[in-house]
């Protein structure tokens, strides 16, 4: 029975021209100051040491992000983000955490905007190598263009840096 048969085909000859619902993004931490601006900056290389790596993986299909680490500070516990802005030489060039409902007072401390849910937020906490993966889930994709970094605070132990401190940045977006 030839016709059945080709109709159970046509839906994956459409399907098979989609793009992969996952991206990667794959970079080393630099100095802010390299003569090339770098995928992923590091402000701290006492915690997250110059040529240390991150990969961040966007699963489109099922909305979230998993980021891993490798080389980093051991045994530390890294908050990281979805901010809004770029990275740059000025940490603060990151800008607020990414909302998929935009808090109209910014910044944002209402706990029904800055929540879990409406933000995209991890924990990295390194093994003994300095290595770590975490993954975070969220019911939104990002507006494109808006979502533009991940960005690794200092966490605990903070050491000489306040905790919220931004210390390293990977770019996601240009
Ligand atoms: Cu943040």
């Amino acid at each position: 029975m030839p016709a059945p048969f080709a109709a159970a085909l046509l839906p994956l000859a459409l399907l098979a021209p989609a793009a992969s619902p996952v991206s990667l993004v794959e970079a080393d931490f630099d100095p802010a100051t390299a003569f090339v601006p770098p995928a992923a900056v590091s402000y701290a290389d006492d915690l997250v040491p110059y040529g240390s790596h991150a990969t961040v993986v966007t699963d489109r299909s099922a909305p979230g992000r998993t980021v891993t680490v490798t080389g980093l500070a051991p045994g530390h516990e890294f908050p990281a983000h979805l901010h809004t802005g770029a990275c740059g030489a000025d940490p603060a060039s990151s800008g607020p955490h990414y909302q998929d409902a935009v808090d109209p007072v910014q910044p944002s401390t209402d706990p029904a905007y800055a929540n879990d849910r409406n933000e995209l937020r991890l924990v990295l906490r390194t093994d003994e190598q300095g290595d770590a993966t975490a993954s975070a889930a969220v019911a939104w994709q990002p507006r494109a263009g808006q979502a533009r970094s991940l960005v690794l605070h200092a966490g605990t132990p903070a050491g000489p840096h306040a905790a919220g401190d931004r210390v390293a940045c990977v770019r996601l977006e240009k």
